[in-house]
């Protein structure tokens, strides 16, 4: 049975606090890294109960609140393979979460393991990092008395990006095996990622410097690990790395503010110069925005959907020149804040899906493809390669001497990109990668084709559970009657679109526009969240 006085014990030291409902959601749970403690205590037998069930396969914890402020905190448990949590699992975390004192905790505890038939005599591996929030070290300490409380073996992987962590359960669980991911440290990670960027930019012209603002956050660690690993091959000068300046974390940098401000971080107007390529990564490394200044000193952002544009139509070239056209087929997966002009790009090229928003709809619509490229505009994004295509792309014969380079091109790919989520060194390596090959500077990339002028607005409503989505979240089912209005007003707009959401992180509903003048943009999106309000 379960280690009863263990549990009850430290249970104690970690109170719930009284009047605070906890949710796990599409980013785990987060909120005031002050009031987190029970729910990183509670966590921590839950991971340690998800290993359990999955036969002691390493669990992954991530202590991370990303792109918000700082002193928000959050956790969220990483799956064997590297992937989010199963959502089954999202309700019970959330369950575990609310009860209200100790003796609840243990009954519900309780009832979980036998419901969910979990054999407590079976080990329990669990690997857990943090990013550099001040909350993080006491957030730690209470998810280790959890993981102590059911007797996991615990590995601590320090601070670190989000992205590593998925990495390094991966790794540890097919360690020794056919499918070794690569080996189980950062230190292999780095060795992994910039080994195959090396090979891939070889022979090609020297690379220009590259500017990364590290959003104060452990970007900046792991950036300058990385950056040390790459040498030469790509000069990299990172920015913001203040990781230990009080209320800096996120502050008027990171990717969250380029996309959302659509500017220029202002601490990088006096060291960018025009035509310089630069990126943005969050607060814990796993979205990526690229832009440049161009030569009036006008800022451009190249976001998540220029990201997929690039990557996904470089990749279709090197299956074509490979000789595996028909054999390997390239998609994919967007959702609806997708910029329409990408989605046309991408359009005439490939297979184009539409899924919810959140990582977990994308990585699985992704998976359908025998290659599966996808990115949030925000950002976030990776590609997939299915096992059957990796097994083709191993025991492929190339018949010439351009199919073999483009063979070798597609195995290296495999290599760098992190396959477990969205990873913005790696997304970022391989952006640098698809550039150094087609010789583009930011500006030729960024003119692939040009973005809809487009507008975000979000509106506080009394109850933003109302508002039910279908055709992935482009239209509402309800309140009733209120797609029918906003349909009348797109109309009336030049290359207008518009979509209502409710958020899944803030309690808030949220309007995207698009339309072909920047100002019919902006009125038709205050028009709908007129409609919403
Ligand atoms: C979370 C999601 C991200 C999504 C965002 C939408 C994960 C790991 N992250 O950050 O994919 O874009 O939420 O937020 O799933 P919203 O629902 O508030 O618009
Ligand atoms: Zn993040």
């Amino acid at each position: 049975g379960l280690p009863v006085e263990a549990i009850e014990s430290l249970s104690e030291q970690h109170p719930k606090p009284v009047d605070v409902h906890f949710q796990y959601g599409t980013a785990g749970f987060r909120t005031l890294g002050s009031i987190l403690d029970s729910v990183l205590f509670r966590v921590g037998i839950l991971a340690g109960l998800r290993s359990k069930k999955l036969d002691g396969k390493v669990i992954g914890v991530m202590v991370t609140a990303s792109h918000n402020p700082e002193p928000d905190n959050g956790v969220k448990l990483v799956d064997p393979r590297g992937e989010m949590l199963e959502s089954s699992w999202e309700v019970h975390a959330t369950t575990l979460a609310n009860a209200p004192d100790t003796p609840a905790f243990l009954s519900a505890l309780d009832a979980f393991v036998k419901t969910t038939k979990i054999d407590l005599s079976k080990p329990a591996r669990v690997v857990y990092a943090r990013d550099t929030r001040p909350s993080g070290g006491a957030l730690v300490s209470a998810l280790e008395d959890g993981l102590k409380a059911v007797g996991a073996e615990a590995r601590d992987a320090g601070t670190t990006t989000t992205p590593i962590l998925h990495y390094l359960v991966r790794a540890m669980n097919t360690k020794g095996t056919k499918d070794e991911y690569g080996e189980d440290s950062e230190e292999g990670y780095m060795q992994k990622l910039s080994g195959a960027f090396k090979k891939l930019v070889a022979g090609k012209a020297p690379i220009s410097p590259l500017l990364i603002d590290c959003a104060n956050g452990v970007g900046a660690l792991a950036g300058a690990v990385l950056a040390e690993h790459l040498g030469d091959t790509l000069p990299i000068t990172l920015e913001n790395g203040a990781i230990s300046t009080p209320g800096a974390l996120n502050d008027q940098c990171g990717a969250d503010f380029v996309k959302t401000q659509q500017k220029l971080p202002p601490s990088l107007s006096s060291v960018l110069k025009p035509g310089q390529r630069a990126c943005s990564l969050d607060g814990d490394a796993d979205r990526l925005m690229y832009y440049y200044l161009d030569e009036r000193g006008q800022f451009h952002m190249l976001d998540g959907d220029k990201i997929a544009a690039l990557v996904a139509a470089f990749i279709v070239e090197l299956v074509k020149a490979a000789g595996l056209e028909g054999k390997i087929n390239v998609g994919v997966v967007q959702t609806a804040y997708a910029n329409g002009a990408s989605t046309k790009y991408l359009a005439e090229r490939l297979p184009v899906k539409c899924v919810p928003t959140g990582v977990k709809h994308l990585h699985h619509a992704a998976e359908h493809y025998d290659v599966g490229v996808y990115f949030e505009a925000n950002g976030h994004g990776t590609v997939l390669f299915s096992p059957e295509t990796q097994d083709k792309l191993t025991s492929y014969q190339p018949s010439t001497p351009a199919q073999s380079t483009a063979l070798g091109h597609l195995r290296n790919l495999v290599q760098l990109i992190n396959q477990t989520v969205g990873d913005a060194l790696s997304d970022m390596l391989l952006v640098e990668v698809v550039l150094a090959h087609k010789s583009y500077s930011a500006e030729e990339w960024d003119s692939l084709y040009s973005d809809k002028p487009n507008r975000l607005v979000k509106v506080v409503v009394k109850d933003r559970n109302i508002f039910k989505t279908e055709d992935a979240e482009r239209k509402l089912v309800s309140p009733p009657g209120l797609q029918v209005k906003i349909d009348e007003l797109v109309r009336r707009y030049d290359g207008g679109r518009s979509f209502v959401r409710p958020s899944g992180t803030e309690d808030v509903v949220r309007v995207y526009a698009e339309a072909t003048v920047k100002s019919q943009a902006d009125e038709l999106a205050f028009r709908v969240a007129g409609l919403v309000y």
